[in-house]
């Protein structure tokens, strides 16, 4: 089952998006908006919260509490029945799909009948929309290749929905009778940025009592199929899982296997080939006799090959063989090895929590620096100025007494304008510890004038990390068209770092360009970008990109020491 607490957001993300639909009050939709994100990113459960207790919940006021209590108590909320009824569910489909939006939602469903994202596919292909008032010449093309972004994706789960749900089903698996071993393994495992499905790998004398878990879990909506090695469920998210149970002595061949990828694992058994051996997801055997030589551990299975055991995120056929053979695969850097988080928000601008709460939370995670970088006055919506971020400051050092282990760095996250410039002028920003400067804006510009526009923001000398550099969001968002390679080169050049934001909707950059600026000699910084204390657990995903890219510690400056940090952030040369 999703967390109460998400199920709630959904249901009022839902309630702001029908009432933009029809045309109703857009401040309220805003506020039932921010309430669904407060919830969604509150730590403690809604459950046997009252009205009282719920309107506790900064960003949840008085309505909002009622409707929440409503379905706490009896599972629906009418006031959103009464808009669903009204407007069918794949006109808000519709809204999801890049540059249409609410208010083009609605008109194509009035104005054209068209109530799915599929009808609306077929109207913009066959050129049914440009007569519409409000749709230019190119807007159909617009929506086609919205479409197909949302295609891409399409049915794939994001990193942080996957991750949560298959820690609660092998944890009820791992609970089941006759269970010895239990972990997910495929794409998941490999921390690819969206998977397909979910697969969960099991142990046991006898799969059926798993097997039965399994159906019976609260999460599960369908039996897709079952059998006595495998059992594939649809969850009430709409994710595929599927269980495989093996006889204990197959757990190594059997995890291989099914963690794959595809194209690694077919490296791998022709090298087992032309060994005279035979892999199989139940084992490495002898190619004629067919005597089974190994299969219990991951470990055994590579060393028969002649291997060392190779981390899941480099096996993607991107080398790591050829690199596992010369003794030269990297020492990839861990979740444990960072030292602090360079971006995060406060209240102060869009995030969702105090000042003191977010370095709290920081400070529980043991890290010994952490960065606040609220919005730069250039995105207006946040409304920041000089005295707001001067109060911070303030406020900020007074934080600093409370926690002597952790050094707080004061710092920003700035507008990279069209032409590179940032805001603020210098003088100002020689008071922050650490700038990130990210692009919120002008995501259309052409090749040539984005890769200026970031090239110059990294030859700024205040500019420590540029922020999630393509600003593309999984699914509904594509990156912007820009010169990786110019970029890359110039943050290698002037020592500024490129973030691995690790926001699941974001993973930017991607684990591919991360392969690829590291070539140029590229640090990186894993950050959070939290905009609510929940947030500050999300390098678990950036750390997965960066492995999948193949970095070390030493690639990521906020593994280093306060004391290397310190030089990096003066930008002084940092030796390799
Ligand atoms: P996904 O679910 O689309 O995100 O990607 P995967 O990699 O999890 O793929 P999936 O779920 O189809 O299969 C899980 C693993 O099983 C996959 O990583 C490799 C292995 N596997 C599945 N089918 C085949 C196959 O036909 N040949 C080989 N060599 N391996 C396969
Ligand atoms: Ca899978
Ligand atoms: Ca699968
Ligand atoms: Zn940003």
């Amino acid at each position: 089952m999703p967390r109460l607490n998400d199920q709630v957001r959904e249901l009022l993300q839902e309630y702001a998006d029908l009432i933009n639909i029809t045309g109703g009050d857009a401040f309220r939709a805003r506020a039932y908006e921010k309430a669904a994100r407060a919830v969604g990113g509150h730590p403690g459960d809604l459950a046997g919260l009252d009205l009282k207790g719920l309107q506790q919940i900064p960003g949840v006021g008085r309505s909002t509490a009622e409707k929440i209590a409503e379905f706490l108590s009896s599972g629906r909320i009418t006031a959103l029945e009464t808009l669903r009824a009204a407007i069918p569910a794949g006109v808000r489909e519709m809204m999801a799909v890049p540059s249409v939006g609410p208010k083009r939602a609605l008109a194509l469903y009035r104005d054209l009948g068209i109530a799915s994202v599929d009808d609306l596919a077929a109207a913009a292909g066959a050129d049914r929309l440009s007569g519409l008032p409000g749709f230019g010449e190119r807007s159909g093309e617009k929506i086609l290749h919205g479409i197909e972004l949302m295609r891409q994706s399409g049915g794939r789960t994001l990193l942080d929905t996957a991750t949560e749900l298959a820690d609660q089903l092998v944890a009820a698996l791992s609970a089941a009778p006759g269970c010895t071993r239990c972990a997910y393994a495929g794409s998941l495992r490999r921390m690819r940025e969206t998977v397909g499905d979910i697969d969960v790998l099991a142990t046991a004398e006898d799969s059926a009592p798993l097997m039965a878990a399994l159906v019976e879990l609260p999460h599960v909506a369908e039996v897709i199929g079952s059998g006595p090695t495998k059992t594939s469920v649809r969850t009430t998210q709409g994710v595929q899982v599927d269980l495989r149970v093996v006889p204990e002595e197959d757990w190594g061949a059997a995890l291989v296997y099914f963690t794959g990828s595809k194209a690694h694992n077919i490296k791998l058994r022709t090298m087992a080939v032309r060994a005279g051996l035979k892999l199989s997801e139940y084992g490495l055997f002898e190619a004629d006799g067919g005597a089974k030589v190994v299969s219990e551990t991951e470990d055994e299975v590579y060393a028969a090959l002649g291997l060392p055991w190779i981390a899941p995120p480099l096996r993607e056929d991107r080398g790591e063989i050829e690199a596992a053979l010369n003794g030269e695969l990297p020492d990839l850097v861990q979740e444990s090895d960072l030292r602090g988080d360079l971006h995060s928000h406060t209240d102060l601008t869009d995030g969702l929590a105090g000042l003191a709460e977010m370095v709290d939370t920081a400070a529980a995670r043991g890290y010994s620096y952490f960065a606040v970088t609220d919005h730069a006055p250039n995105l207006v919506m946040q409304r920041m100025t000089d005295e707001k971020m001067l109060a911070q400051r303030e406020q900020l050092r007074q934080l600093a007494d409370r926690h002597k282990k952790l050094r707080l760095l004061h710092g920003t996250e700035l507008n990279i304008d069209p032409d590179g410039g940032v805001d603020w002028p210098p003088e100002f920003l020689a008071g922050f510890d650490v700038c990130v400067a990210s692009v919120h804006s002008h995501f259309g510009l052409d090749r040539a004038a984005q890769t200026r526009r970031l090239v110059r923001a990294c030859e700024n000398p205040y500019v420590h990390v540029i922020g999630h550099l393509t600003t593309r969001r999984i699914g509904s968002r594509g990156p912007i068209d820009v010169d990786l390679d110019a970029v890359f080169e110039a943050a290698a050049r002037t020592g500024t770092a490129i973030e691995i934001n690790s926001s699941p909707q974001r993973l930017d950059l991607r684990d591919e360009d991360v392969l690829r600026a590291r070539r140029h000699g590229v640090r990186f910084a894993i950050d959070s970008d939290a905009h609510a204390t929940g947030h500050l657990a999300y390098p678990r995903f950036g750390v997965g990109t960066a492995q999948r890219g193949w970095l070390t510690a030493e690639d990521v400056v906020n593994t280093w020491t306060w004391q290397k940090l310190k030089h990096f952030l003066r930008k002084d040369a940092v030796p390799r």
